[in-house]
């Protein structure tokens, strides 16, 4: 029978991210140092890992498929082709040249037929075929359908030949300028804004000293770019997202099936960050005398025709998880960029208004959540009436409330609230407290627990969650409010103004005058790939026009059938694409037809052992699983998850156990190691060092300590003594005795189970004690030799394989079985067990491990020196514990 193991993609070169860019730990580091680097700090460790479980599942007569490629577009490399005159495109394949001697000079063994880069035309051919993909599918919250196990299921991306268009489609989707009543045109802008890959004129994050936008994931908390730590400024330009949020919820549960490391589930959950609350809706007070009246005849109309999908234009709806303080909202904030500031917004506040609109778009979203950061805010004239009591209390535009969450408008609760709080204090605005903390040690002000309802009406002395139940079931009841869900995550900004990318297969259709009309057409497959043009120039010139707006002509214009003109796409895809789906590539590296052939993908994935590093946590790990998915609901893939199995490896210290850097001149480097110790000694000592998750510093102490070993294990075999490589007189054909095949199951055992659970320091540990206890023998049975070399072979192969030969293999041992242990042969017979007189140590005596409490007795009797102890004594009890001991408690 073959067993799949499907090892697919477990190890991957980011070859892209070696060059000397502008972080400052690698300034002024060429290029190759910086491979050992990053090969050192992070990829060996991992690479070692892997290889030893691949090879251990090949001798299991596992199918595996153990690839290695490179992730080569991307910024360093461009930045690095920029700094040195280069084109990229030559020292990218330097670089993998380099690094690819490297793994081969350490023994790792990938199947090199089915290497790929993700800068091959031939790849990403089929990255731009996914993003096509992308384009041609929008979410269906409400689509009912039935997954694998037969459970029922809910939402999933459709093609946008599936999406039904609207009766009145020309009187919403109808723009400026297009011609009046043209229901094609309307339909293809009703498409395009509900497409999973979709163009926005966004603030986005701007990155003037890498001449790029970047994704919310690539900045830092403080601001800064993820790479260089350069400011982001935001600002408005014509990006290509991707609606990740579509999926949000089941990016979340679907990760509950999945064998990951807890840590990075929890990373990802928090940053999809779902919140359950309720939507409310505020009647704005118009300052007419009129408006209590009309507040009446709204509340009474709701009543009757229950909450509108969208609040009406003279109301606000606000997002609370908390409407169970909905008596101690004190004021209203809405966003600055919010639609009805300038309807609501009074004269007299205008020109505030304005002004303070200005600044807020100058600031990024977490400068403007930052708690530390003093509240600003203006008032903006106009009064809201609160549903529930109807209190009228004035609306504020703030930037700590962003447009980008929730509806954008918050009800503010100072006393519950920290943020509230803060503003309140600062422009004077009343606290009401409406939840009692139940401790006389909690203030009731600043609060932000779950509690009892005070000052809150008939509504008094409930308890804070079943409040929340309640007031929006009444809430809804009365079409002023409902339950509702908000996620944290932002759809995925995925254009960059980079050369070294993948281009767009997208067309924009222009007009006479050769502007943009805001409409596209995609690049038909059969026209993929859209490769990327020669060009000398691709410096950025510090605007956020694409180097691609200045390719030559004939690569950037075209005239379509019926005669349009159209401009091609001028950004590139970001670094993440090519790595979103290599994992399916490697399984079907060859295929000119498809991405990868259904039969084969049902084959190999999802992937069984993924191991990489813990920065790729909200990353590399959610935009993958993300397409993955998208290919999953359109029927490429047959998996949900690409996933299965997760481990991060701990990252490798300096010796002083500081992060290696050049800078600190700790860093090392594998070709000296390998030089001065060789490749197995460095493949040892990396699974040596610690349990594999772990942060670990190196010591070159612990190299020679390896080194020594596999100098003893060398030893234990050959004859040192004589010139030719020659089995020393010792290994002879003979059986073991028992405690030899103890030692020996024993150790296959110990080896076999710690691979299993990755526990390559303990299994190396074993395979110490085994060496030097057949050290001390005279006799060492060849086939005991023998298993401990293909124990030996997946963590150290070259020196296996020589001493394979030099037991008289002729064949290499990559397919040998893996040797088997045998239980009943572990289990020790006989064990010296110590005989106490009244707790004294009078003697040891062998018995049978299985012996039982009388055996045990009598055989103590039975001993000379005890006796001798127990003559003319009264044995009083005897006290035997099996496998343990046995005392006598005597008197007289
Ligand atoms: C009233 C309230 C009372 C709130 C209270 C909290 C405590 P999470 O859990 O992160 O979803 N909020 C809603 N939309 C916002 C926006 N666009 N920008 C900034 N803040 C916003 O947080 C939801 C809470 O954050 C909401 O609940 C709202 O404040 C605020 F005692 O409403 B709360």
């Amino acid at each position: 029978m073959k067993i799949r193991t499907g090892l697919g993609a477990l190890a991957w070169g980011d070859i892209g991210e070696w060059f000397p860019d502008n972080d400052p730990q690698y300034a002024g580091a060429d290029s190759s140092e910086l491979l050992t680097q990053v090969m050192q700090k992070v990829h060996a460790e991992g690479y070692t890992a892997t290889d030893i479980v691949c090879r251990y599942a090949r001798m299991q007569g596992k199918h595996v498929l153990h690839p290695m490629g490179w992730d080569a577009f991307g910024l360093p490399a461009e930045q690095h082709a920029i700094n040195t005159g280069t084109h990229p495109r030559v020292t990218t394949y330097q670089n993998i040249d380099n690094f690819r001697r490297q793994l081969k000079m350490l023994g790792f063994s990938y199947d090199w037929s089915r290497e790929i880069s993700t800068t091959d035309e031939d790849y990403y051919r089929w990255t731009q075929w996914i993003f096509l993909q992308l384009y041609d599918t929008w979410y269906d919250p409400d689509f009912e359908w039935v997954d694998a196990e037969g459970k029922q299921r809910t939402g999933k991306g459709r093609p946008i030949s599936e999406l039904p268009i609207p009766e009145n489609v020309v009187e919403t989707h109808l723009l400026a300028g297009d011609p009046a009543g043209d229901v094609a045109v309307a339909t293809r802008r009703y498409q395009d804004s509900l497409r999973l890959a979709y163009q926005s004129e966004a603030p986005v994050n701007w990155c003037p000293a890498l001449g790029t936008v970047l994704a919310n994931e690539e900045v830092t908390a403080e601001g800064l770019s993820e790479r260089g730590g350069h400011p982001v400024e935001r600002r408005a330009l014509r990006q290509w997202m991707l609606r990740i949020t579509a999926y949000a919820e089941r990016l979340l549960t679907e990760l509950d099936g999945v064998d990951w490391p807890e840590s990075v589930k929890i990373l990802q959950r928090n940053w999809i960050g779902k919140s359950v609350g309720a939507e409310v809706d505020f009647f704005v007070d118009d300052n007419d005398s009129s408006n209590s009246e009309s507040f009446a005849d709204w509340k009474a109309q709701r009543a009757a025709n229950g909450l509108p999908k969208q609040a009406e234009p003279n109301v606000l709806r606000v997002y609370t998880t908390r409407p169970d303080t909905l008596f101690g909202a004190t004021y209203m904030v809405v966003a600055p960029e919010h639609d009805i500031v300038d309807q609501i917004t009074t004269e007299e506040q205008r020109a505030a208004v304005e002004e303070y609109r200005r600044k807020a778009a100058l600031k990024s979203d977490l400068d403007r959540t930052d708690l530390a950061k003093e509240k600003s805010g203006v008032f903006t004239g106009a009064y809201a009436i609160n549903p529930v009591n109807e209190a009228r209390i004035p609306i504020w535009i703030a930037d700590y409330v962003l447009i980008s969450y929730g509806t954008g408008a918050i009800m503010a609760v100072p006393a519950h609230d920290e943020r509230d709080l803060e503003f309140a204090q600062t422009f004077d605005i009343p606290v009401i407290e409406v939840v009692d903390s139940g401790s006389d040690d909690v203030e009731n002000i600043g609060f932000t627990g779950a509690g009892t309802a005070i000052n809150s009406g008939k509504y008094n002395g409930t308890p804070t969650d079943e409040f929340k139940t309640l007031i929006s079931e009444e809430l809804n009841a009365a079409g002023l409010g409902k339950s509702a869900t908000n996620y944290r995550l932002r759809d995925w900004l995925f254009s960059r103004q980079r050369y070294w990318g993948e281009p767009f297969p997208i067309w924009h259709e222009l007009d006479e005058e050769g502007n943009l009309t805001g409409l596209i057409c995609p690049v038909e497959d059969n026209e993929l790939p859209v490769t990327l043009p020669e060009m000398d120039d691709f410096k950025p010139k510090g605007t956020p026009d694409p180097p691609l707006s200045w390719a030559p002509d004939e690569w950037l214009y075209k005239t379509a059938e019926d005669g349009t003109r159209l401009r091609r796409e001028t950004n590139s895809m970001p670094q993440w694409a090519g790595s979103c789906w290599y994992y399916l590539r490697f399984a079907d590296n060859k295929n000119g037809d498809f991405f990868i052939d259904p039969e084969v993908e049902k084959y190999w994935l999802p992937v069984d052992l993924y191991i990489g590093g813990a920065e790729h946590a909200v990353l590399h790990l959610l935009y993958s699983r993300f397409w993955h998915k998208v290919l999953f609901d359109r029927g490429h893939v047959s998996t949900a998850e690409p996933f299965q199995k997760l481990i991060n490896q701990g990252m490798i210290l300096g010796e002083n156990n500081e992060k290696m850097s050049k800078s600190r001149g700790n860093v090392v480097n594998p070709d000296d190691v390998v030089r001065d110790f060789g490749a197995d000694s460095l493949r040892l000592y990396e699974m040596f060092m610690g349990p594999l998750d772990q942060v670990k510093p190196w010591s070159t102490k612990g190299v020679e300590g390896v080194h020594r070993f596999l100098g003893r294990a060398w030893r234990l075999i050959v004859d040192d003594q004589v010139e030719e490589t020659t089995l020393r007189q010792e290994v002879q054909d003979a059986d073991l005795n028992e405690e030899q095949a103890r030692v020996l199951h024993r150790t296959i055992k110990g080896v076999t189970e710690d691979i299993d659970k990755l526990a390559f320091n303990t299994a190396i540990s074993k395979m110490m004690e085994f060496t030097n206890y057949f050290t001390g023998q005279q006799v060492r049975a060849k086939s005991a030799m023998e298993s401990f070399v293909l124990l030996l072979a997946p963590f150290a192969p070259h020196i296996a394989e020589e001493l394979w030969q030099v037991l008289g293999h002729n064949e290499s041992l990559t397919y040998a079985p893996w040797p088997e242990f045998d239980e009943a042969k572990i289990v020790e017979a006989e064990v010296e067990l110590p005989v106490q007189v009244n707790g004294k140590l009078r003697s040891k005596v062998k018995m049978p491990v299985d012996a039982d409490q009388a055996t045990m007795q009598q055989l103590a009797e039975a001993d000379e020196a005890i006796q001798a102890q127990l003559e003319g004594k009264n044995v009083v009890k005897v006290i035997c514990v099996p496998k343990r001991m046995v005392n006598f408690v005597v008197k007289g």
